[in-house]
């Protein structure tokens, strides 16, 4: 193993605190801003072969290839998810620009411009389990390579005792662990304490951590940076702080001893049945819904299971909260009315009253809800 220093800060370091304010962030300028104006072109009508033109024509004309990685490809993919969110993209053509943005990264790393020799230690990049957005985790691993790290990029849903397997074999400096989607919080606590069981410092990041970072420092991540540019900052300013062995996922999050996760998470199946069940009654515009609209309808459902559980297990209502107003956005955005969600959550509520600590997240979203407009007719497209 590498040097690491002998102190530990309280709370996972967050990079953007000590090094983003000067050297971290997106840069801007025309040449990029045009890039990524001709990439987004491409990739939203799925045209391969331009997007790919589009990036390794940068590099030829001497474009940084971290550049070209964050402040255009990373850039345009961000435009990727608000386009799907405002519904101005189909699932479709999401998935389209997010592979062909994926096929660019892997042109431009195996271009002669982007080849590095390793300079520095050996670092394993991976997404938690259950969590597929691979792309943001490739960015920071090819921004690692530029920066001559030896990058082991393991990809998406990496289960944790396979990469606790992987960091015992290749005696990793690091590990990086990228998560997206918060309801994979959960797991990415295990996968953490995991791997700082086994001696290896853990650096953060992905939207489910939090804009703030503040999930890092809640799962006792090391360190927590918000872009791949910050953590390569991070990296080379000196060795991460040391994990610490004896820890156990419950010091980090003492509400969990009153089983409410637990409980919940385990019952979530015949949970989701019995909201479903009884919310034809406290929606009755669902009695009207076709087998795919009611199929949709569980799915949400689950969704909103799951979200709860993960708002259970963090003791944070802000999670929850957030979650149940851009549901409603999106719905919205789709024509589809949120003024199902009311109901739902005062069904959920019914179910749980045992459970405070899940009733009190679920009036908090109910309460968040309110200033949604919920006008539109009760159907659901
Ligand atoms: C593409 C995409 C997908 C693809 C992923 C394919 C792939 N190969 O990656 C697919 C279609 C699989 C997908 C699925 C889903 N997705 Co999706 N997806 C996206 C989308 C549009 C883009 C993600 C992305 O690539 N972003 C671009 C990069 C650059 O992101 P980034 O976070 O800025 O990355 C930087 C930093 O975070 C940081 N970083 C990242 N990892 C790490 C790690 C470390 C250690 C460090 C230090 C830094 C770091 O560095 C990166 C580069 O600077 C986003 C919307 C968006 N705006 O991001 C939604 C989004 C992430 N998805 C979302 C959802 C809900 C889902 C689904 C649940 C949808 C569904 N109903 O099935 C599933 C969940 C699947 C799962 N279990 O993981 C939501 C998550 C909402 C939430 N509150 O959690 C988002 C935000 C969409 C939205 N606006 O609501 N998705």
């Amino acid at each position: 193993m590498s040097t690491r220093t002998p102190h530990r800060p309280p709370a996972a370091e967050t990079v953007r605190d000590t090094v983003t304010e000067s050297v971290g962030g997106t840069v801007g300028g025309p040449v990029v801003e045009q890039l990524a104006d001709e990439l987004w072109d491409a990739v939203s009508v799925a045209d391969e072969y331009t997007a790919v033109e589009v990036v390794l024509g940068a590099l030829e004309r001497g474009v940084d290839p971290e550049s070209v990685l964050l402040d255009v490809i990373a850039r345009v993919q961000g435009k990727v998810g608000e386009e799907w969110a405002a519904d101005r993209l189909s699932v479709a053509q999401e998935h389209a620009a997010t592979a062909i943005n994926e096929r660019a990264v892997a042109a431009l790393s195996l271009h002669p411009a982007a080849r590095t020799t390793p300079t520095r230690g050996r670092i394993t990049v991976a997404c938690v389990d259950g969590e597929w957005h691979a792309l943001p985790a490739r960015l920071l691993a090819e921004v690692l390579t530029l920066r001559g790290w030896q990058v082991d990029y393991l990809g998406a849903q990496v289960p944790a005792p396979h990469l606790i397997a992987h960091l015992h074999r290749t005696d990793s400096y690091a590990v990086a662990l990228s998560s997206s989607i918060a309801t994979r919080l959960p797991t990415a606590h295990a996968a953490i304490t995991a791997c700082q069981a086994v001696g290896v410092p853990v650096l953060v990041g992905g939207a489910a951590f939090g804009p703030d970072g503040r999930y890092a420092t809640l799962l006792d991540a090391d360190v927590w940076a918000p872009d791949a540019r910050t953590a390569a900052d991070r990296l080379a300013l000196g060795p991460l702080p040391r994990p610490r062995p004896d820890h156990q996922q419950l010091d980090d999050l003492p509400h969990l001893a009153d089983q409410e996760y637990t409980l919940i998470t385990r019952n979530s199946a015949s949970l989701v049945r019995a909201v479903f069940t009884a919310l034809q009654d406290a929606f009755p515009a669902m009695r009207t819904y076709s087998e795919v609209q009611l199929e949709r309808t569980a799915e949400d459902l689950a969704h909103i299971v799951d979200f709860l559980a993960t708002a259970l297990y963090l003791g944070d209502e802000d999670l929850f909260a957030g979650f149940i107003t851009w549901t409603a956005q999106i719905l919205t955005a789709r024509g589809v009315p949120a003024s199902s969600l009311p109901p739902t959550l005062a069904v959920l509520g019914r179910e749980l009253k045992d459970f405070p600590r899940a009733t009190r997240i679920l009036e908090r979203g109910a309460e968040d809800l309110t200033p949604v407009d919920h006008s539109t007719a009760e159907s659901r497209s």
